[in-house]
């Protein structure tokens, strides 16, 4: 078991937009199983490579004991219908919520450890989390979908907690 140490707001790592996998090798499957300890470990239901600091589009999620893990994910369908939903960030503070507006439903493709295609369509708490996760690559944070208001008393808080 490695559990890997996750990457804090404000480290640039977060910022950065990971790169594709070009090819699934025993390294990535080893990577994929320290997030998913990682996960566990913290505990989260989701992780993206950027927060453990490698920049490979990878991702781990479980929201009901199924691991889930997807490379190289791509959100090809968005529903119009969204919904607002407070979601925690294990490279913020899982202990501050902050309310965000997702698709209530999503269409993701990706490749499986395996190397193989696989297309996912998920609702309610797996679509939230996918894109959050899919942000995390892209190097979007919820502090970056929260209303200016929420985000200034966040990042307030947190500067508080920093020094403190
Ligand atoms: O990517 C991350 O920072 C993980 C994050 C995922 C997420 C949570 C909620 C909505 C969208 C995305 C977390 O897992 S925060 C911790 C959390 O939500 C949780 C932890 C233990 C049990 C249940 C939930
Ligand atoms: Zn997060």
């Amino acid at each position: 078991m490695a559990v890997l140490p996750v990457r804090k707001f404000p480290d640039p790592v977060l910022k950065e937009k990971a790169l594709p996998v070009q090819e699934i090798t025993e390294k990535t499957r080893k990577l994929i199983k320290d997030m998913a300890d990682t996960m566990y470990d913290a505990p989260g239901i989701g992780l993206a490579a950027n927060q453990v600091g490698i920049l490979e589009r990878i991702i781990v999620v479980d929201i009901d004991e199924k691991l889930m893990a997807f490379i190289n994910p791509d959100i090809t369908w968005y529903s119009d219908e969204v919904e607002d939903g407070e979601e925690g960030c294990l490279s913020v503070d899982p202990q501050i919520h902050i309310m965000v507006s997702r698709s209530l439903r999503v269409r993701l493709e990706a490749k499986n450890e395996k190397g193989q295609e696989i297309e996912l369509e998920a609702d309610g708490l797996l679509a939230r989390v996918l894109q959050h996760e899919v942000d995390h690559l892209n190097g979007i944070l919820i502090l970056d979908r929260a209303d200016p208001e929420v985000r200034k008393k966040v990042l307030k808080e947190l500067a508080i907690k920093m020094g403190s």
